[in-house]
């Protein structure tokens, strides 16, 4: 199971610390593609490569993915192009929000193709991730 986790960089890395223990609870489900969204020292300045290279790289992985996690408390442009992506592939996905739910974006919030799921504490986001492979993993 190749696993793209989707979270805001540029868009800010007040959460960062929230990224990288989810990342870690990931890693009992497959493989993650993208562990440095975890990484408390990328600032968001991101990491030191040219754009196009990380665009390249980013938008193959997603489209390798078997499953997208995305954590969209942050605004992210980034994000929100990876889950355009998502629907276009029609790929499994689950987006995390921490937050009340009318402060995200419609076009998550009101798109059904999102499983988007609201949690309170780091436990709940770890429910919510085991309960989405056991029915991925079930279908
Ligand atoms: O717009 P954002 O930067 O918040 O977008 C975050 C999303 O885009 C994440 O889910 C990442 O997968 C991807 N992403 C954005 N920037 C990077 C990055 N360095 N390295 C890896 N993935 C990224 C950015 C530095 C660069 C622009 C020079």
């Amino acid at each position: 199971m190749k696993i793209y986790f989707a979270a805001s960089i540029r868009g800010g890395r007040q959460d960062a610390e929230t990224y990288a223990k989810l990342i870690e609870h990931l890693k009992n489900y497959g493989e993650v593609l993208t562990e440095h969204v975890g990484d408390n020292t990328l600032t968001n300045l991101g990491q030191d490569a040219p754009a196009e290279v990380i665009f390249q790289r980013d938008y193959k992985w997603v489209k390798e993915a078997d499953a997208i996690v995305a954590e969209v408390s942050t605004p992210s442009l980034g994000v929100g192009y990876e889950l355009g992506k998502t629907e276009e592939w029609k790929k499994a996905n689950l987006c995390l929000y921490n937050g009340e739910i009318r402060r995200l974006s419609p076009m998550i919030s009101g798109n059904k193709f999102f499983k988007t799921k609201r949690y309170a504490s780091l436990e709940e986001a770890n429910i919510l991730i085991d309960e989405f492979f056991t029915e991925l993993n079930t279908k």
